[in-house]
Protein backbone atom coordinates (compact mmCIF):
# COMPACT_ATOMS: atom_id res chain seq x y z
CA UNK A 1 0.00 0.00 0.00
CA UNK A 2 1.27 3.51 -1.03
CA UNK A 3 2.74 5.57 2.54
CA UNK A 4 0.40 7.92 3.42
CA UNK A 5 2.32 11.64 3.52
CA UNK A 6 0.71 14.20 5.76
CA UNK A 7 1.58 17.70 5.75
CA UNK A 8 1.09 20.09 9.33
CA UNK A 9 1.10 23.67 9.54
CA UNK A 10 1.82 24.51 12.63
CA UNK A 11 3.74 22.02 13.29
CA UNK A 12 5.37 23.19 16.06
CA UNK A 13 2.43 23.88 18.52
CA UNK A 14 0.94 21.72 21.33
CA UNK A 15 -1.69 20.02 18.64
CA UNK A 16 1.17 19.46 15.90
CA UNK A 17 3.35 18.10 18.33
CA UNK A 18 0.43 15.56 19.16
CA UNK A 19 -0.58 14.95 15.59
CA UNK A 20 3.08 14.13 14.52
CA UNK A 21 3.57 11.70 16.68
CA UNK A 22 0.24 10.03 16.27
CA UNK A 23 1.06 10.10 12.67
CA UNK A 24 4.38 8.99 12.97
CA UNK A 25 3.09 6.16 15.01
CA UNK A 26 0.32 4.91 12.18
CA UNK A 27 3.56 5.20 9.58
CA UNK A 28 3.02 8.24 7.80
CA UNK A 29 5.67 10.33 6.09
CA UNK A 30 4.93 13.64 7.97
CA UNK A 31 6.18 17.16 6.82
CA UNK A 32 5.88 19.65 9.55
CA UNK A 33 5.72 23.49 8.50
CA UNK A 34 7.33 25.71 11.23
CA UNK A 35 7.85 29.53 11.20
CA UNK A 36 11.52 31.11 10.99
CA UNK A 37 11.89 32.37 14.27
CA UNK A 38 14.95 33.96 16.12
CA UNK A 39 15.24 31.09 19.13
CA UNK A 40 14.65 27.57 18.57
CA UNK A 41 10.48 27.23 18.43
CA UNK A 42 10.89 23.03 18.22
CA UNK A 43 11.09 22.26 21.48
CA UNK A 44 7.41 20.46 21.73
CA UNK A 45 8.44 17.95 18.53
CA UNK A 46 11.94 17.32 19.50
CA UNK A 47 11.73 14.41 20.84
CA UNK A 48 10.99 12.77 17.76
CA UNK A 49 14.64 13.10 16.76
CA UNK A 50 15.31 11.17 19.81
CA UNK A 51 13.75 8.15 18.32
CA UNK A 52 14.60 6.25 15.62
CA UNK A 53 11.66 4.69 14.33
CA UNK A 54 9.96 8.12 13.90
CA UNK A 55 12.91 10.50 13.07
CA UNK A 56 13.07 8.75 9.53
CA UNK A 57 9.96 9.42 8.59
CA UNK A 58 10.04 13.23 9.99
CA UNK A 59 10.73 15.94 8.14
CA UNK A 60 10.50 19.94 8.76
CA UNK A 61 10.02 22.88 6.21
CA UNK A 62 9.83 26.26 6.66
CA UNK A 63 7.03 28.86 5.73
CA UNK A 64 4.37 30.89 6.76
CA UNK A 65 0.56 31.32 6.16
CA UNK A 66 0.80 35.00 5.28
CA UNK A 67 2.96 33.89 2.51
CA UNK A 68 0.71 32.44 -0.33
CA UNK A 69 3.77 31.60 -2.45
CA UNK A 70 5.39 29.60 0.61
CA UNK A 71 2.58 27.55 0.70
CA UNK A 72 1.60 26.47 -2.66
CA UNK A 73 5.64 25.59 -2.71
CA UNK A 74 5.22 22.46 0.08
CA UNK A 75 2.20 21.34 -1.30
CA UNK A 76 3.67 21.03 -4.73
CA UNK A 77 6.37 19.84 -3.78
CA UNK A 78 5.22 17.43 -0.91
CA UNK A 79 2.06 15.74 -2.87
CA UNK A 80 0.50 15.35 0.73
CA UNK A 81 -2.34 12.86 1.02
CA UNK A 82 -3.77 14.95 4.09
CA UNK A 83 -3.36 18.37 5.02
CA UNK A 84 -4.05 19.76 8.68
CA UNK A 85 -4.21 23.38 9.01
CA UNK A 86 -3.20 23.97 13.16
CA UNK A 87 -1.47 27.16 12.31
CA UNK A 88 -3.26 30.18 14.22
CA UNK A 89 -2.63 32.64 16.17
CA UNK A 90 -4.23 30.78 18.79
CA UNK A 91 -4.50 33.15 21.90
CA UNK A 92 -7.77 35.05 21.99
CA UNK A 93 -6.92 37.74 24.49
CA UNK A 94 -3.80 38.47 22.27
CA UNK A 95 -6.57 38.17 19.20
CA UNK A 96 -7.25 41.98 20.58
CA UNK A 97 -4.20 43.82 20.55
CA UNK A 98 -3.49 42.10 16.46
CA UNK A 99 -6.55 41.80 15.39
CA UNK A 100 -6.15 42.21 11.85
CA UNK A 101 -2.95 39.66 12.14
CA UNK A 102 -5.04 37.07 13.39
CA UNK A 103 -7.39 37.10 10.77
CA UNK A 104 -4.57 37.19 8.04
CA UNK A 105 -3.34 34.34 9.62
CA UNK A 106 -6.67 32.47 11.02
CA UNK A 107 -8.97 33.15 7.95
CA UNK A 108 -6.75 34.16 5.19
CA UNK A 109 -4.36 31.54 5.76
CA UNK A 110 -7.15 29.15 5.71
CA UNK A 111 -8.30 30.37 2.37
CA UNK A 112 -4.70 30.51 0.73
CA UNK A 113 -4.22 26.59 1.52
CA UNK A 114 -7.63 25.50 0.09
CA UNK A 115 -7.03 28.02 -3.19
CA UNK A 116 -3.28 26.04 -3.33
CA UNK A 117 -5.30 22.63 -3.37
CA UNK A 118 -7.65 23.84 -5.87
CA UNK A 119 -4.79 25.63 -7.70
CA UNK A 120 -2.70 22.51 -7.92
CA UNK A 121 -5.77 20.65 -9.19
CA UNK A 122 -5.23 18.32 -6.16
CA UNK A 123 -8.85 18.72 -5.29
CA UNK A 124 -9.54 14.89 -5.45
CA UNK A 125 -5.84 13.81 -4.18
CA UNK A 126 -5.93 15.46 -0.91
CA UNK A 127 -8.01 15.51 2.21
CA UNK A 128 -7.98 18.34 4.29
CA UNK A 129 -8.28 18.97 8.23
CA UNK A 130 -9.22 22.96 9.23
CA UNK A 131 -8.26 23.86 13.74
CA UNK A 132 -12.41 25.25 14.43
CA UNK A 133 -13.40 26.04 17.93
CA UNK A 134 -16.03 26.35 20.67
CA UNK A 135 -14.85 30.22 20.32
CA UNK A 136 -16.84 30.70 17.37
CA UNK A 137 -20.06 30.03 19.40
CA UNK A 138 -18.60 32.98 21.49
CA UNK A 139 -21.63 34.67 23.09
CA UNK A 140 -24.21 31.61 22.80
CA UNK A 141 -27.39 30.79 25.21
CA UNK A 142 -27.31 27.15 24.37
CA UNK A 143 -26.59 25.26 27.09
CA UNK A 144 -24.55 22.69 24.88
CA UNK A 145 -23.20 23.52 21.86
CA UNK A 146 -23.08 20.97 18.52
CA UNK A 147 -22.90 21.41 14.76
CA UNK A 148 -26.08 22.95 14.57
CA UNK A 149 -25.78 25.77 17.07
CA UNK A 150 -25.26 29.28 15.61
CA UNK A 151 -21.83 30.63 15.73
CA UNK A 152 -21.76 34.38 17.76
CA UNK A 153 -17.92 34.75 17.40
CA UNK A 154 -16.71 37.46 20.55
CA UNK A 155 -13.06 37.96 19.44
CA UNK A 156 -11.18 38.60 16.43
CA UNK A 157 -10.10 35.82 17.17
CA UNK A 158 -13.57 34.03 16.58
CA UNK A 159 -14.54 35.94 14.05
CA UNK A 160 -11.30 34.87 11.78
CA UNK A 161 -11.97 31.01 12.38
CA UNK A 162 -15.86 31.50 11.56
CA UNK A 163 -14.63 32.89 8.21
CA UNK A 164 -12.42 29.80 8.09
CA UNK A 165 -15.09 27.38 8.90
CA UNK A 166 -16.83 29.23 6.83
CA UNK A 167 -14.38 28.92 3.43
CA UNK A 168 -13.52 25.27 4.30
CA UNK A 169 -17.60 24.49 3.85
CA UNK A 170 -17.50 26.70 0.71
CA UNK A 171 -14.30 25.19 -1.30
CA UNK A 172 -15.94 21.59 0.06
CA UNK A 173 -19.72 21.92 -1.87
CA UNK A 174 -17.69 24.52 -4.52
CA UNK A 175 -14.86 22.29 -5.91
CA UNK A 176 -15.50 18.80 -3.99
CA UNK A 177 -12.61 18.80 -1.94
CA UNK A 178 -12.27 16.57 1.05
CA UNK A 179 -12.32 19.33 3.66
CA UNK A 180 -13.68 18.54 7.63
CA UNK A 181 -14.02 21.02 9.94
CA UNK A 182 -13.05 20.27 13.61
CA UNK A 183 -15.03 22.24 16.05
CA UNK A 184 -12.76 21.43 18.90
CA UNK A 185 -13.58 23.07 22.39
CA UNK A 186 -10.54 23.70 24.76
CA UNK A 187 -8.11 20.69 25.34
CA UNK A 188 -4.92 21.01 27.36
CA UNK A 189 -1.68 19.05 28.26
CA UNK A 190 1.73 19.38 29.85
CA UNK A 191 3.12 20.95 26.12
CA UNK A 192 -0.11 23.60 26.50
CA UNK A 193 1.11 27.14 25.92
CA UNK A 194 2.21 29.29 29.02
CA UNK A 195 -0.12 31.84 28.83
CA UNK A 196 -3.69 29.56 28.22
CA UNK A 197 -5.03 29.56 31.77
CA UNK A 198 -4.79 25.95 32.92
CA UNK A 199 -0.97 25.73 32.54
CA UNK A 200 -0.35 29.44 33.65
CA UNK A 201 -2.25 28.00 37.26
CA UNK A 202 -0.47 25.08 37.72
CA UNK A 203 3.05 26.69 36.76
CA UNK A 204 2.24 29.48 39.24
CA UNK A 205 1.17 27.12 41.67
CA UNK A 206 3.87 24.95 41.51
CA UNK A 207 6.07 27.86 41.88
CA UNK A 208 4.42 29.12 44.63
CA UNK A 209 5.19 26.19 46.72
CA UNK A 210 8.28 26.13 45.61
CA UNK A 211 8.91 29.78 47.20
CA UNK A 212 10.17 30.92 43.69
CA UNK A 213 7.06 33.14 43.17
CA UNK A 214 4.66 34.90 45.36
CA UNK A 215 1.39 35.28 43.71
CA UNK A 216 -0.94 34.31 40.62
CA UNK A 217 -2.34 36.92 39.09
CA UNK A 218 -5.62 36.30 37.19
CA UNK A 219 -8.58 37.76 35.06
CA UNK A 220 -12.36 36.31 35.12
CA UNK A 221 -12.75 33.46 37.38
CA UNK A 222 -16.33 32.71 36.13
CA UNK A 223 -16.10 31.69 32.70
CA UNK A 224 -16.70 28.05 32.53
CA UNK A 225 -14.67 26.22 29.84
CA UNK A 226 -14.71 22.50 28.30
CA UNK A 227 -11.54 21.01 28.96
CA UNK A 228 -10.52 17.86 27.36
CA UNK A 229 -6.92 16.49 26.75
CA UNK A 230 -4.76 17.53 23.39
CA UNK A 231 -3.95 13.49 22.67
CA UNK A 232 -7.50 12.69 22.76
CA UNK A 233 -8.26 15.43 20.52
CA UNK A 234 -6.41 15.01 17.63
CA UNK A 235 -6.84 11.68 17.36
CA UNK A 236 -10.33 12.87 16.47
CA UNK A 237 -9.23 15.18 13.54
CA UNK A 238 -7.18 11.90 11.92
CA UNK A 239 -10.03 9.82 12.89
CA UNK A 240 -12.48 12.93 10.53
CA UNK A 241 -9.79 12.24 7.88
CA UNK A 242 -10.56 8.51 7.44
CA UNK A 243 -14.25 8.75 6.99
CA UNK A 244 -15.73 8.51 3.63
CA UNK A 245 -17.16 11.65 3.40
CA UNK A 246 -16.11 14.87 4.61
CA UNK A 247 -17.78 16.46 7.56
CA UNK A 248 -17.68 19.03 10.31
CA UNK A 249 -17.46 17.61 13.93
CA UNK A 250 -18.30 19.10 17.59
CA UNK A 251 -15.00 17.65 19.54
CA UNK A 252 -15.44 18.23 23.44
CA UNK A 253 -16.06 16.05 27.16
CA UNK A 254 -19.47 17.55 27.64
CA UNK A 255 -18.74 18.48 31.13
CA UNK A 256 -17.43 22.11 32.06
CA UNK A 257 -16.10 23.88 35.20
CA UNK A 258 -15.03 27.84 36.07
CA UNK A 259 -11.59 29.07 36.02
CA UNK A 260 -12.37 28.85 40.32
CA UNK A 261 -13.07 25.27 40.35
CA UNK A 262 -10.09 24.50 38.06
CA UNK A 263 -7.44 26.59 40.06
CA UNK A 264 -9.04 24.85 43.17
CA UNK A 265 -8.67 21.10 41.38
CA UNK A 266 -5.03 22.06 40.68
CA UNK A 267 -4.25 24.00 44.64
CA UNK A 268 -6.02 20.47 45.93
CA UNK A 269 -3.44 18.01 44.43
CA UNK A 270 -0.46 20.50 44.76
CA UNK A 271 -1.26 20.37 48.49
CA UNK A 272 -2.55 23.72 49.38
CA UNK A 273 -5.89 24.62 50.44
CA UNK A 274 -7.76 27.89 49.14
CA UNK A 275 -10.44 30.10 51.33
CA UNK A 276 -11.73 32.55 48.46
CA UNK A 277 -12.90 36.13 49.87
CA UNK A 278 -14.25 39.21 48.02
CA UNK A 279 -15.53 39.79 44.71
CA UNK A 280 -15.43 40.72 41.44
CA UNK A 281 -11.64 42.43 40.47
CA UNK A 282 -10.85 42.11 44.72
CA UNK A 283 -11.63 39.10 44.93
CA UNK A 284 -8.78 37.06 46.77
CA UNK A 285 -7.17 32.87 47.35
CA UNK A 286 -5.88 33.44 50.60
CA UNK A 287 -3.62 30.00 51.73
CA UNK A 288 -5.80 28.52 54.75
CA UNK A 289 -2.25 27.48 56.19
CA UNK A 290 -0.30 30.53 56.85
CA UNK A 291 -2.86 33.46 55.94
CA UNK A 292 -0.71 34.44 52.78
CA UNK A 293 -2.68 35.83 49.39
CA UNK A 294 -1.76 33.56 46.70
CA UNK A 295 -4.08 34.71 43.92
CA UNK A 296 -5.26 38.06 42.86
CA UNK A 297 -7.51 39.50 40.16
CA UNK A 298 -5.72 41.89 37.65
CA UNK A 299 -7.68 44.12 35.25
CA UNK A 300 -5.47 43.40 32.70
CA UNK A 301 -6.10 39.63 32.25
CA UNK A 302 -9.86 40.58 31.47
CA UNK A 303 -11.05 40.66 27.83
CA UNK A 304 -13.29 43.53 26.35
CA UNK A 305 -15.82 41.02 26.29
CA UNK A 306 -16.07 37.33 27.44
CA UNK A 307 -17.23 33.70 26.62
CA UNK A 308 -19.05 32.86 29.60
CA UNK A 309 -20.13 29.12 29.00
CA UNK A 310 -18.55 27.02 26.70
CA UNK A 311 -19.81 23.18 27.07
CA UNK A 312 -19.88 20.54 23.51
CA UNK A 313 -22.25 17.98 22.72
CA UNK A 314 -20.23 15.29 20.57
CA UNK A 315 -22.52 12.90 20.16
CA UNK A 316 -22.03 13.28 16.41
CA UNK A 317 -18.53 12.31 16.61
CA UNK A 318 -19.42 9.47 18.99
CA UNK A 319 -21.60 7.96 16.58
CA UNK A 320 -20.08 8.73 13.32
CA UNK A 321 -16.11 8.35 14.45
CA UNK A 322 -16.91 6.32 17.39
CA UNK A 323 -14.85 8.99 19.37
CA UNK A 324 -15.02 9.91 22.77
CA UNK A 325 -12.78 11.57 25.46
CA UNK A 326 -10.84 9.09 27.55
CA UNK A 327 -8.89 11.74 29.52
CA UNK A 328 -11.05 13.18 32.48
CA UNK A 329 -10.28 16.59 33.54
CA UNK A 330 -8.72 15.75 37.14
CA UNK A 331 -6.06 13.12 35.18
CA UNK A 332 -5.31 15.73 32.86
CA UNK A 333 -4.74 17.84 35.87
CA UNK A 334 -2.58 15.77 37.75
CA UNK A 335 -0.51 14.98 34.30
CA UNK A 336 0.62 18.71 33.44
CA UNK A 337 1.42 19.06 37.35
CA UNK A 338 3.79 15.96 37.43
CA UNK A 339 5.37 17.02 34.28
CA UNK A 340 5.82 20.62 35.59
CA UNK A 341 7.47 19.28 38.98
CA UNK A 342 9.81 16.62 37.11
CA UNK A 343 10.66 19.70 34.93
CA UNK A 344 11.42 21.43 38.36
CA UNK A 345 13.40 18.49 40.14
CA UNK A 346 15.74 17.89 36.84
CA UNK A 347 16.30 21.58 37.14
CA UNK A 348 17.54 20.99 40.90
CA UNK A 349 18.32 18.36 41.83
CA UNK A 350 18.22 17.13 45.58
P1 LIG B 1 -0.60 26.66 19.48
O1 LIG B 1 0.08 25.80 20.48
O2 LIG B 1 -0.73 28.12 19.70
O3 LIG B 1 0.12 26.40 18.07
C1 LIG B 1 -0.13 27.22 16.95
C2 LIG B 1 0.82 26.83 15.85
O4 LIG B 1 0.63 27.72 14.73
C3 LIG B 1 2.32 26.97 16.23
O5 LIG B 1 3.04 25.95 15.57
C4 LIG B 1 2.68 28.32 15.62
O6 LIG B 1 4.06 28.48 15.35
C5 LIG B 1 1.88 28.24 14.33
N1 LIG B 1 1.70 29.53 13.66
C6 LIG B 1 1.29 30.70 14.21
N2 LIG B 1 1.26 31.65 13.26
C7 LIG B 1 1.67 31.08 12.11
C8 LIG B 1 1.87 31.55 10.80
N3 LIG B 1 1.67 32.83 10.46
N4 LIG B 1 2.30 30.69 9.84
C9 LIG B 1 2.53 29.39 10.16
N5 LIG B 1 2.39 28.89 11.39
C10 LIG B 1 1.96 29.72 12.35
O7 LIG B 1 -2.09 26.11 19.22
P2 LIG B 1 -2.71 24.68 19.56
O8 LIG B 1 -3.29 24.72 20.91
O9 LIG B 1 -1.79 23.64 19.16
O10 LIG B 1 -3.96 24.68 18.57
C11 LIG B 1 -3.85 24.18 17.23
C12 LIG B 1 -4.95 24.79 16.38
O11 LIG B 1 -6.22 24.44 16.93
C13 LIG B 1 -4.93 26.30 16.32
O12 LIG B 1 -5.38 26.66 15.04
C14 LIG B 1 -5.95 26.73 17.36
O13 LIG B 1 -6.49 27.98 17.01
C15 LIG B 1 -6.97 25.61 17.23
N6 LIG B 1 -7.70 25.27 18.44
C16 LIG B 1 -7.05 25.04 19.61
C17 LIG B 1 -7.78 24.65 20.73
C18 LIG B 1 -7.10 24.37 22.04
O14 LIG B 1 -7.80 24.38 23.07
N7 LIG B 1 -5.83 24.09 22.08
C19 LIG B 1 -9.18 24.51 20.64
C20 LIG B 1 -9.79 24.73 19.43
C21 LIG B 1 -9.05 25.09 18.33
P3 LIG B 1 5.09 28.99 16.49
O15 LIG B 1 5.36 27.77 17.36
O16 LIG B 1 6.25 29.43 15.71
O17 LIG B 1 4.40 30.08 17.26
O1 LIG C 1 -6.97 29.50 28.54
P1 LIG C 1 -7.60 30.59 27.79
O2 LIG C 1 -6.74 31.70 27.32
O3 LIG C 1 -8.38 29.89 26.59
P2 LIG C 1 -9.58 30.36 25.64
O4 LIG C 1 -9.70 31.83 25.58
O5 LIG C 1 -10.78 29.60 26.06
O6 LIG C 1 -9.06 29.86 24.21
C1 LIG C 1 -8.47 28.57 24.04
O7 LIG C 1 -9.49 27.64 23.74
C2 LIG C 1 -10.18 27.90 22.49
C3 LIG C 1 -11.26 26.81 22.35
O8 LIG C 1 -12.44 27.26 22.94
C4 LIG C 1 -9.16 27.84 21.38
F1 LIG C 1 -9.79 27.99 20.18
C5 LIG C 1 -8.11 28.92 21.58
O9 LIG C 1 -7.13 28.80 20.54
C6 LIG C 1 -7.43 28.69 22.93
O10 LIG C 1 -6.69 27.49 22.85
O11 LIG C 1 -8.78 31.23 28.65
C7 LIG C 1 -9.81 30.46 29.22
C8 LIG C 1 -10.65 31.33 30.14
C9 LIG C 1 -11.15 32.62 29.53
O12 LIG C 1 -12.49 32.81 29.88
C10 LIG C 1 -10.30 33.71 30.18
O13 LIG C 1 -10.94 34.97 30.31
O14 LIG C 1 -9.83 31.71 31.25
C11 LIG C 1 -10.06 33.06 31.54
N1 LIG C 1 -8.91 33.62 32.25
C12 LIG C 1 -8.93 34.13 33.51
N2 LIG C 1 -7.73 34.57 33.86
C13 LIG C 1 -7.66 33.72 31.77
C14 LIG C 1 -6.91 34.31 32.78
N3 LIG C 1 -7.12 33.34 30.59
C15 LIG C 1 -5.79 33.56 30.41
N4 LIG C 1 -5.23 33.17 29.25
N5 LIG C 1 -5.03 34.17 31.37
C16 LIG C 1 -5.53 34.57 32.58
O15 LIG C 1 -4.82 35.12 33.43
Amino acid sequence: MKKKVALIFGVTGQDGAYLSKLLLRKKYKVYGVKRRSSIINTLRIDDIYKDINLKSNFVLRYGDLTDSSSILNLIKDIRPSEIYNLAAQSHVSVSFEVPEYSADVNGLGTLRILEAIKNLKMEKKVKFYQAGTSEMFGRTKEKFQSEKTSFYPASPYGASKSFAHSITINYREAYGIFACNGILFNHESPVRGETFVTQKIIQALIRIKKGEQKKLYLGNLYSKRDWGHAADYVYAMWKMLQQKKPDDYVIATGKNFTIKEFVNKAAKKIGFKIKWSGKGISEKGVNIENGKVLIECKKRYFRPVEVDHLKGNARKAKRILNWSPKISVDDLIEEMIDHELKIYNDKYPK
